[in-house]
């Protein structure tokens, strides 16, 4: 753990009690101006840390903020690297950049705001502060470039088994990677890998999941407010709610990581995946000669049959035809 990581920690745990330099560097077994940079490194990322004359640091807090200290008591035994920031551009942004710089270990990253988060194929996803919960996953799992999809599955299940055991409601995930809840798009997944040109297996992946908690204080921006839908729609914050969402979702998906190759997320998946069954679009560009939608010629309708053991969606278009859609978009009326 950093100096920095540690410092956090302390001033977590002494939550409206300052903690002098001196103290900090005795208890840490660090030096006064390392408690200094410290202190100064959880600034730079968004933490608002008041230094009282005479007194020490505290650390300013409202409620139910991301602690570091109350995730990393509930997810020890997953020997993941760990850090919580308040801001930061992108949380997978940041994983690239940590995997570039040569980082071997698995860590999660989590934050409280993004400035820059990302969706899939370069569109934006909407992280305001507050009311959100922004988290990434970097992994250096021993899988063929094929396989990653895979884990935007298991993301999609731990994550929904997670909101469930923490809240207690019911999630349903929109194939591929959504979390719905009452009809609205709480969540996203965003996976991304970086494949090794030599031998083709991947170098690193990283899972990205954004969560609305609550409603946005501003509300939803025009352009997402018909789709986009939080957790908890109306009510006061609940003291560790995003801690202990966190905290189980990183526990949830370690164990089914883990376990990948025995599937053990695919029943899960399909038990919540609400599109079988159903009437939708398919977002593509390979189906020329099926029925298109009159408004948007990019799509053509089909019925979802199922999901096959890879995640694959099966589909029969209007003329009959049945196909496994393995990556792409569906939009469904509900
Ligand atoms: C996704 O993309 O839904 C993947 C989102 C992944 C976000 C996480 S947060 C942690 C990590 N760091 C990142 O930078 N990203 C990951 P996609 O399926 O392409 O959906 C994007 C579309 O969802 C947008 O074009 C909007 O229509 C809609 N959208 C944007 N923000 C939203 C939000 N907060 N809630 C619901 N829908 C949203």
């Amino acid at each position: 753990m950093t100096v920095a990581e540690q410092v956090l920690i302390e001033l977590e745990e002494n939550k409206g009690r300052p903690i002098s330099g001196e103290e900090l560097a005795g208890k840490l077994g660090c030096s006064r101006n390392a408690v200094w940079k410290a202190v100064k490194n959880l600034e730079s990322r968004g933490y608002e840390v008041e230094g009282i004359r005479n007194k020490g640091y505290i650390l300013k807090t409202s409620a139910d903020e991301l602690s570091a200290a109350y995730i990393m008591n509930k997810t020890e035994k997953q020997g993941l690297k760990l850090e919580v920031y308040k801001s930061i551009d992108s949380t997978n942004s940041l994983l690239k950049r940590y995997a570039l710089s040569g980082e071997t270990r698995d860590m999660a990253v989590i934050s409280e705001e993004q400035t820059a988060g990302r969706g899939r194929k370069g569109r934006s996803f909407f992280s305001p502060k507050g009311s959100g919960l922004y988290m990434s996953f970097l992994l250096h799992p021993d899988l063929p470039l094929a396989k990653a999809a895979s884990l935007t599955t298991v993301a999609a299940v731990a994550e929904a088994k997670a909101v469930e055991s923490v809240t207690g409601m019911e999630t349903g995930i929109k194939w591929v990677n959504d979390i719905w809840m009452r009809g609205k798009k709480v969540s996203g997944i965003l996976t991304e890998a970086q494949t090794s040109v030599e031998s083709g297996t991947l170098e690193y992946c990283i899972v990205g999941i954004g969560i609305n908690v609550y409603e946005p204080e501003e509300g939803f921006p025009e352009d997402i407010k018909d789709v986009a839908g939080a957790v908890y729609e109306k009510g006061n914050k609940r003291e560790n709610l995003k801690n202990d969402l966190a905290a189980a979702l990183i526990n949830e998906f370690m164990s089914f990581y883990r376990a990948m190759p025995e599937k053990a997320y695919l029943e899960d998946y399909k038990k919540r995946c609400f599109c079988i069954g159903r009437d939708v679009t398919v977002v593509t560009a390979e189906h020329k000669a099926l029925e298109r939608d009159k408004d948007a010629p990019d799509r053509v309708h089909a019925h979802v049959l199922g999901v096959n053991d890879d995640c694959h969606l099966h589909v029969r278009y209007k003329d009959g035809t049945e196909a496994f859609l393995s990556s792409g978009e569906i939009s469904i009326k509900l």
